[in-house]
């Protein structure tokens, strides 16, 4: 075995070359890999001993892509088209042997062998579209030529990683090995390459598929009408399909050449520097730095759920999914069965689009124990309250869980809004106390608000951080204060937003300025659709919100036809008349003069008091870091990731500028406006978040 460098070694069995890489975590293509690369495969082709060889990976996976950590500076060793090119024209058969996730740079590098062979838990993807890239060391190229185009398209512009079994049926992967026999497969395979002696072939040069979709513009007209919606507001989907387009077009070096410049188009703009963030923020947010990692994990193998509401029902479904039993509790008999009905059915109509069989559907449903005792919850490790929005009610339920609840369980609250402590204090046992904030449908959005109380025991926010991981959810741990993170920053858009229906602007205006800047839907779209009279009781109503006058008039929100919009029979919005002179009558009674508001003032109003508060929760301590309040916006508001989220996107218009904005609303519309003193210190020192 010769050790070509610290992370890279060549060893000949026989007449075959292994080159093994082992750079954990994930073997990426830093400039020590690189190096290691060109290193063991010059030296591999000028050994005449060696007739074939094999490229395998240590550790978890085989190469996971280019080295995300490298981005933005000097590089240093060969770079990766020098690496590929070596292994292109090696004058012996490649054979590039695959476990774990090979993407991005991995795949490519896996491209430019003859050959790929992969053990049936692998898995092949193009991913860096979902960090604002596009594959730029030649997979726009190489792919269409071995999956075709279609394939190709979907791969690069959804960053899917395919499972090796349909890897193996697209042309990707060539043979599929034994489980835990990587290597001796590999080196078997490339032994019968060598006996059946054909003649090396280079994907660059197989140009059958992409010749195929030659004259039919239509393959791309057709994406790309049918992907609109997703790929709004992103600019790296677009680069991906006009490089696959290039490789349909143009001669291969062209097409190269038209990638990198692309490439190198998206590497330096502000979408891709705000997704690589993105991608980093989120692998953070699972660290807490005084909760140390060997903290001790409560198992958690039965869950208790109270409420199958709408949110009792989508949390339930998470730990299902994850394979773990649920008992569900209602207090009314036809709640509990509407509720369990409402999860089959959702599980069905999954089971209909194919993303489950019928037996994963009665598999996950008989987990689910339906039940009307709190006492059938005294054997759960977890227990998770989703019962009404009020203190009273939630203070009531955790005392009775005291009494019922085994010793050591997990007793969480999924309030929204509420005090945890305040919930802790209705206990013998507040150290066992925690927020699990889920959002609606909670099935389905990835984030998941752990609040921790005054109290809370290390241990049970250490569990709760890897219950979070276990059922497929993005857990940002944040402080006990109203509305937590995600729900205190919204207050403040909120707010902004119903003054300047006030003031001059309609909540089509708002809401579009909102949804042109990347938001799924507007504030006033998302009241419709939550429903106006969330909260409104009829026997205390007074007409003194524009809300409350919608409510007495019946506008309740999309459920019944018309809210702030008015909507048709397929749920589609448009502006209302009606509306409309509600507004101007509720200004006109409190002397408001209207004005005409711009939607670059619409936008500062509603996001710069957002940032401002972000800055407010960081020195208060209520999240860990600035990262960990853009993780939770993206996941759990659907914040465009292309700007990174809203302290990401604060420091990209400026952080002077933002506290400009501020102080020049705070002169016009008062304190609401007040600058934070994080804000302060941070404009004047130069300095930006991460500072904080
Ligand atoms: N570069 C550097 N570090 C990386 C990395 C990467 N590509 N991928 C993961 N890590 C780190 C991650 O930050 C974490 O670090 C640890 O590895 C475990 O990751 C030229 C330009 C591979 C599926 O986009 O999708 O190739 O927190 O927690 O859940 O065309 O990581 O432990 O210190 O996510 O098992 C394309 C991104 C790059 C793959 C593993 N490749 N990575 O998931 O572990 S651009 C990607 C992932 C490119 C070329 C272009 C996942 C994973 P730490 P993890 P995991």
């Amino acid at each position: 075995m010769t050790a070509i460098n610290n992370v890279t070694d060549l060893t000949v069995e026989g007449d075959i070359g292994v080159v093994t890489l082992n750079s954990p975590p994930v073997n990426a293509l830093s400039a020590a890999v690189r190096e290691g690369l060109k290193g063991a495969f010059e030296q591999a082709i000028a050994d005449s001993a060696v007739k074939a060889i094999v490229l395998i990976c240590d550790g978890k996976t085989f190469i996971a892509g280019a080295d995300i950590t490298e981005f933005g500076k000097a590089m240093t060793g060969p770079s990766l088209q020098e690496v590929q090119n070596v292994i292109e024209n090696a004058p012996k058969p490649v054979v590039a042997a695959i476990h774990g996730t090979v993407l991005g740079g991995g795949l490519e590098v896996a491209l430019v062998a003859h050959y790929r062979v992969a053990v049936p838990s692998a898995k092949a993807g193009l991913p860096e579209v979902n960090i604002g890239l596009l594959p730029g060391a030649g997979g726009t190229q190489r792919l269409p030529r071995v999956v075709g185009v279609e394939k190709a398209l979907e791969m690069v512009t959804t960053g899917q990683h395919v499972p090796a079994k349909a890897a193996l049926a697209m042309g990707l992967f060539d043979s599929i090995v034994e489980e835990g026999a990587l290597r001796d497969g590999a080196i078997a395979f490339a032994r019968v390459v060598l006996a059946e002696d054909k003649p090396l072939t280079r994907i660059r040069d197989q140009n059958a598929k992409v010749e195929a979709a030659r004259g039919k513009p239509e393959i791309f007209s057709e994406f790309r009408k049918a992907n609109a919606r997703k790929f709004r507001g992103f600019k790296a989907p677009e680069y991906n399909i006009q490089c696959v387009e290039a490789s349909v077009n143009l001669p291969f070096d062209e097409g190269l050449k038209l990638e990198r410049k692309l490439f190198m188009e998206l590497m330096s703009g502000s979408q891709s520097a705000a997704q690589r963030h993105a991608f980093f923020a989120e692998r953070q947010a699972a660290k807490v730095p005084d909760v140390p990692d060997d903290t001790p994990i409560i198992p958690v193998r039965k869950v208790g759920v109270i409420g199958a509401g709408t949110m009792g029902g989508g949390i339930s479904m998470n730990f299902l999914n994850a394979g773990i039993p649920v008992t569900i509790i209602e207090a009314k008999a036809e709640n509990l069965d509407r509720g369990v009905g409402v999860i089959r059915r959702n599980y069905e109509n999954t089971a209909k689009k194919g993303r489950l069989t019928e037996a994963d559907v009665e598999k996950r449903m008989a987990l689910l124990t339906p039940s009307m005792n709190l006492e059938d919850l005294a054997d759960c490790d977890l227990i998770i309250e989703a019962v009404f929005e009020l203190m009273e009610i939630k203070q009531e339920v955790f005392g009775k869980l005291d009494r019922i609840a085994k010793p050591g369980a997990i007793l969480a609250s999924n309030t929204s809004y509420l005090d945890i402590d305040v919930i802790a204090a209705s206990t013998s046992r507040p150290e066992s106390v925690i927020g699990l904030h889920f959002f609606s449908p909670a099935n389905v959005m990835r984030l998941l608000e752990i609040v921790r109380g005054a109290k809370t025991d290390k241990s049970v926010i250490a569990t709760s951080m890897q219950i979070g991981k276990t059922i497929g959810k993005v857990a940002v741990l944040v402080g006990n204060c109203h509305g937590f993170v995600g729900n205190r920053m919204l207050a403040q858009r909120q707010r902004e937003a119903m003054s300047l229906i006030l003031e001059g602007a309609m909540p089509w205006d708002v809401d579009r300025v909102l949804y042109d800047f990347g938001l799924p839907m507007g504030p006033f779209a998302m009241s419709d659709l939550a429903g106006l009279d969330i909260g409104w009781d009829p026997a205390k109503t007074s007409s003194s919100t524009i809300r409350e006058v919608l409510c007495e008039m019946d506008r309740r929100g999309q459920k019944n036809g018309k809210g702030f919009y008015d909507y048709d029979e397929n749920r589609v919005a448009k502006p209302s008349a009606e509306v409309e002179k509600v507004i101007l009558d509720f200004a006109e009674k409190r002397q408001i003069q209207r004005r005409q508001i711009s939607d670059q003032e619409i936008l500062e109003r509603c996001l710069y008091p957002m940032v401002n508060e972000g800055a407010k929760i960081l020195e208060e301590g209520k999240a860990i870091r600035a990262s960990d309040i853009d993780t939770v916006w993206i996941n759990g508001y659907g914040w465009p990731v292309y700007t990174g989220g809203p302290m990401f996107w604060g420091e990209l218009v400026g952080l002077d500028k933002v506290l400009a904005g501020m102080k020049a609303f705070q002169e016009q519309h008062g304190d609401d406006f007040k600058p934070s003193a994080l804000l302060e210190r941070l404009v004047a020192e130069g300095k930006g978040f991460k500072d904080a």
